[in-house]
């Protein structure tokens, strides 16, 4: 039998781990806070809109209707139903890279867009590979084990991300604005000198090795 990321519908759950201010900011959403198989929508807003297909979805292990293991953040990740993949629009923009965790039963390609709602000029794409299953196991439960960190660096300034992927098929974490490392747990020589250059964003990296996360709840 197949296996389906949610055992029933599913849901969603955003922590932001605000890193640092001014010029190299760091944003993380973890998706914490979301309650199960319901929609992500505006929970981010005003920055952030998600699609209306995009879903919460929390671990079973947990309470929820998640058939995952090993999620990079909290209990909660998204993903979605329906024939239309989730597009995020991002009303300030972001620039310099793009990264997340994913698990996927099929290949995928995430791409990074000038515009909103996937127009304008392709900016980045992140081929995603058929990993959920590779090299891992549950939590104590879940069959999409396998969470991989992937990203791009790009220039100009993006407002939206088709996020592609199967339904059911596909989940996401930890979607990080400002850096090609989901987290900017490890980075790259390109990012390293950004995140020294903020305090908090190595702040936010500690903390989120000891699985604590700051949640900043937008009104
Ligand atoms: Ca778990
Ligand atoms: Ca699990
Ligand atoms: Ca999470």
């Amino acid at each position: 039998m197949k296996s389906r990321l949610a055992t029933i519908a599913a849901a969603s759950v955003i922590a932001l781990c605000a890193a640092a201010p001014a010029s190299a900011a760091v944003t993380v959403l973890t998706f914490e806070g979301i309650a199960d198989s319901t929609p992500v929508g505006n929970f981010y807003a005003p920055n952030y809109t998600f699609s209306a297909s995009t879903l919460a979805l929390v671990d079973s292990d947990a309470g929820g209707n998640g058939n995952f293991a090993n999620e990079p953040s909290g209990n909660t990740i998204f993903f979605f139903t329906g024939a239309e993949t989730p597009i995020l629009n991002v009303t300030n923009g972001f620039d310099t890279g793009f990264s997340f965790f994913y698990t996927s039963a099929t290949a995928a390609t995430v791409r990074v867009f000038s515009g909103f709602n996937g127009t304008g000029t392709l900016l980045g794409t992140i081929d995603l590979s058929a990993q959920f299953t590779q090299n891992c196991g549950g939590d104590p439960t879940g069959d999409f084990c396998n969470f991989t960190n992937a990203g791009v660096a790009f220039a100009g300034t993006a407002h939206s991300i088709d996020f592609g992927g199967t339904a059911s098929q596909t989940g996401y974490d930890d979607i990080t604005f400002g850096s090609d490392v989901a987290g900017g747990a490890v980075p790259e020589p390109a990012t390293w000198a950004m995140m020294l250059a903020g305090f908090g964003m190595i702040g936010c990296t500690v903390r989120r090795r000891q699985q604590v996360r700051t949640t900043v709840a937008y009104a």
